[in-house]
C-alpha cells in the first residue's frame, strides 16, 4: 500500500473533534468470538484498543468464545445445545467454559493488546467478585443472569493505565459456584454499572438492518421494540438488541451494534463522520 503523507495528516487532523470528545470517555467492546477471526484479526483488533488508550479513552474489553468452546467440547465428546441464544451448561460443561474463556481465549487477547505496546491485564468475573449470578432459567443449568456487580476494580485499573479483558465466567452466590455468563449480557451488565459512555458490540454482522435489508445507522429503543414485535430483529439479532435496550436504561450512553470483520470497525465507529454499523440510543 502506497501511503500519501498529506492523506495521513489530514486524516489525523480530522480526527481531532473526536478525540477531544471521547478523551476520558470510558467504553465497553464486547468482542464476540466469530469477530475474531484469524490471527491477522486479532492483532488489528488489539491495535485499535490500544490506539483508544493512547488517545485517552479508558477500554475494557469483554470477550466471547462460543466456537473456540464448541471446539474444546467436541475434542472431549461432549454434546451441547443452545435454547435461546445460550448454552445449555452442566457440571462438566461449566468446566471446559471457565477453561477455555478465562485460559485461551483471555490470554490470547491479552497477549495480542501487549503486543501492540499495550498493558491489558486479563481477569474473569470472578475476580473481586466483579459479577456475581443466579441461575438465569433452571433449563439452562449453570447460565448466569448477573444480579450484582462490583465494577471497583475496572476503575483500578483503567486508572492506572491499564486495559482490563473480562472472560464472561461468573461467582454465585453459594460457595463454590461457577457460571457461564452469554458475553453480550456480560459486556451490557459491565457497561451500565459502569455507565459507560459507548458500548460497542462486536459482531459478524453489519448492523441492525431494515425489512429492506438495508444497515440502519441510527434507531431508538423504541424503534428496537416495534422491529421486535414486527420480526424485522429477529434470531441472534435478539439477544444483543436486547443487551442494548438493558445497558440503555441501566444509564449507557449510546449502544453501537457493528461488524468486528471489519478493518478498524472501532475507530471507524469512534473517530470518524461516517461511524460503523446502528447506532441505538434515546
Ligand atoms: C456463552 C459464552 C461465550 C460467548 C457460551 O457458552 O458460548 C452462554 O451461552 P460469543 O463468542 O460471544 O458467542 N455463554 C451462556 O458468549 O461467546
Amino acid at each position: 500500500m502506497t501511503r500519501d503523507p498529506i492523506a495521513t495528516a489530514r486524516t489525523l487532523s480530522e480526527a481531532l473533534p473526536y478525540l477531544q470528545r471521547y478523551a476520558g470517555a470510558v467504553v465497553v467492546v464486547k468482542f464476540g468470538g466469530n469477530a475474531m477471526g484469524n490471527e491477522a484479526a486479532m492483532a488489528e483488533f488489539a491495535r485499535d484498543i490500544v490506539l483508544m488508550r493512547q488517545v485517552g479513552v479508558n477500554p475494557v474489553v469483554v470477550h466471547g468464545g462460543g466456537p473456540m468452546i464448541n471446539d474444546l467440547l467436541g475434542k472431549l465428546g461432549i454434546k451441547s445445545e443452545f435454547v435461546r441464544g445460550k448454552r445449555v451448561t452442566d457440571k462438566a460443561t461449566v468446566e471446559v467454559v471457565e477453561m477455555v474463556l478465562s485460559g485461551l481465549v483471555n490470554k490470547r487477547i491479552v497477549q495480542a493488546i501487549n503486543d501492540q505496546g499495550g498493558r491489558a491485564v486479563g481477569i474473569s468475573g470472578k475476580d473481586d467478585d466483579l459479577m456475581v449470578c443466579v441461575a438465569d432459567d433452571p433449563e439452562l443449568g449453570f447460565v448466569g443472569k448477573p444480579v450484582e456487580m462490583n465494577v471497583q476494580v475496572l476503575r483500578d485499573l483503567y486508572g492506572a493505565g491499564i486495559i482490563p479483558v473480562v472472560a464472561p465466567v461468573a461467582t454465585g452466590m453459594a460457595e463454590n459456584e461457577t457460571f457461564n455468563v452469554n458475553g453480550d449480557t456480560a459486556a451490557g451488565a459491565i457497561a451500565g454499572a459502569l455507565q459507560a459512555d459507548r458500548l460497542l458490540l462486536l459482531t459478524d454482522v453489519s448492523g441492525v438492518k431494515d425489512g429492506s435489508g438495508q444497515v440502519l445507522s441510527q434507531i431508538t429503543p423504541d424503534d428496537v421494540r416495534a422491529m421486535t414485535e414486527s420480526g424485522t430483529i429477529s434470531g441472534g439479532m435478539i439477544p444483543k438488541t436486547e443487551t442494548a435496550l438493558a445497558a440503555l436504561e441501566a444509564g449507557v450512553r449510546a449502544v453501537v451494534i457493528l461488524d468486528g470483520r471489519i478493518p478498524n470497525a472501532c475507530l471507524i465507529e469512534l473517530f470518524t463522520d461516517e461511524g460503523a454499523g446502528t447506532l441505538i440510543r434515546s
